[in-house]
C-alpha cells in the first residue's frame, strides 16, 4: 500500500492576536473549505475533524513587556493546549491549522504533554524565537520557540496568563528550514544555544535533498522522538504564498517546501503538524488567496503520503481488455 493511511485528527485554532493584522483566524475554515479532510481521506488516511477551539473573549489586555495582548495568547494557547493533548490522547497525529504563529505554544505543550520529549522542525522564514525583552514588535506570533526551549526558561519574565506553560523542548531537539529574516537576540540564541539551523544560505548551499538529510541525522542521532512539524506558510517564498502577514522575498519553491513534507512522511515519526499564517486579507487578489491556500492544503497532504510519483490502493484491479 502506498498511500498514507495514517489517522488524522485536525484542530481549527482561529486566532490572530499574536500579531497586529486580522485576517489569520480565517484560514482554518479557509483551508477546510479547500478541501483538506475530503484529500486526505481520498490519499487513504482516517480523519476527524475536532472543529474550531472557541476562544475566550478579554475584556482589557495591556502589553507586559514586551508580549502584546498577553492575556489572550496566554488563555488562547492553554485552551489550545487542552484540545490538542485531546487529539493526540486519542491516537490521532494532530494538525493545528492557525491562525498565526503564537498557536504553537499551545500546540507543541499539548502534544508534549500527551507524547513526552519531542523533536521540533520548524520551517519559517522567521525564527520566532524572541523573548519578550528581545522583540521589537511585542508581537507573540515572533516569540512562541523561547517560551517553549527549557535553556530559555531564565530569560523569559513571569507572564500571569502564561503560568500554566511549563518548557518542554531542548535546543538540541529542534532544527529550523528556511530562515532569512532574523533578528539580532534571536541570532544571539540560536549561535548561544547552538540551534541547528539551515537558512536560505544553507539551501542554496546544500541542495533541499541534503537538508533534510541532515535534519534526519540531527534529530535521530539523540534517539527517535516523536516529530512536531511547525509550517509557517511564509516559509514558502511569496510567489507562492503571498497571503500571509510578514512575507519575505527568497523564499522556498513549492518543490522544495512539498520535498520537506514527503521525507518527514517518510521518517514515521511525524505525530504533529502546524499550519499558520494563512491570512487571505494580505492577498491582493481571488488568485493570490486561491495559491496560498492550496499550497498550505498540499503541504498538509504531503505530511500524510501523497506522492508525486503517484499511489494505487493495495487492492487495485487492473482492468482487462
Ligand atoms: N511569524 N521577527 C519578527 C518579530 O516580530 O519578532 C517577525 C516575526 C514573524 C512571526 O511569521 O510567525
Ligand atoms: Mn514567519
Ligand atoms: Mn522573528
Ligand atoms: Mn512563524
Amino acid at each position: 500500500f502506498t498511500r498514507g493511511h495514517h489517522s488524522v485528527g485536525i484542530v481549527g485554532a482561529p486566532f490572530w492576536k499574536g500579531q497586529p493584522r486580522a485576517g489569520v483566524e480565517e484560514g482554518p475554515d479557509l483551508i477546510r473549505a479547500a478541501g483538506l479532510v475530503e484529500k486526505l481521506k481520498g490519499q487513504g488516511c482516517t480523519v476527524k475533524d475536532y472543529g474550531n477551539v472557541s476562544f475566550e473573549e478579554v475584556a482589557s489586555d495591556e502589553p507586559i513587556g514586551g508580549a502584546k495582548r498577553p492575556l489572550a495568547v496566554g488563555r488562547a494557547n492553554e485552551q489550545l493546549s487542552n484540545a490538542v493533548s485531546r487529539v493526540k490522547r486519542d491516537g490521532h497525529t494532530s494538525v493545528m491549522l492557525g491562525g498565526d504563529h503564537s498557536l504553537a505554544i499551545g500546540s507543541i505543550h499539548g502534544h508534549a504533554s500527551c507524547r513526552g520529549e519531542l523533536s521540533v522542525v520548524w520551517v519559517d522564514a522567521h525564527a520566532d524565537i524572541n523573548t519578550p525583552l528581545t522583540s521589537t514588535t511585542g508581537n507573540i506570533h515572533g516569540q512562541p520557540m523561547s517560551y517553549l526551549i527549557h535553556e530559555l526558561h531564565s530569560k523569559i519574565p513571569a507572564i500571569p496568563s502564561f503560568s500554566w506553560l511549563k518548557p518542554c523542548v531542548r535546543a538540541k531537539d529542534l532544527v529550523y528550514i528556511g530562515l532569512r529574516d532574523v533578528d539580532p537576540g534571536e541570532h544571539y540564541i540560536l549561535k548561544d544555544l547552538n540551534i541547528k539551523m539551515f537558512s536560505m544560505t544553507e539551501l542554496d548551499r546544500l541542495g533541499i535533498a541534503k537538508v533534510m538529510e541532515q535534519t534526519c541525522d540531527h534529530l535521530f542521532s539523540k534517539g527517535k522522538k516523536p516529530i512536531h512539524l511547525s509550517y509557517d506558510i511564509d516559509a514558502l517564498d511569496p510567489s507562492i504564498s503571498p497571503a500571509t502577514g510578514t512575507p519575505v522575498k527568497g523564499g522556498l519553491t513549492y518543490r522544495e517546501g512539498i520535498y520537506i513534507t514527503e521525507l518527514i512522511c517518510q521518517t514515521g515519526l511525524l505525530s504533529a503538524v502546524d499550519m499558520v499564517e494563512v491570512n487571505p486579507k494580505r492577498g491582493r487578489s481571488e488568485a493570490e488567496i486561491n495559491s496560498t491556500v492550496s499550497s498550505a492544503v498540499d503541504l498538509v497532504l504531503g505530511c500524510f503520503g501523497r506522492r508525486r510519483e503517484g499511489s494505487h490502493p493495495s487492492d487495485y484491479i487492473m482492468p482487462m481488455p
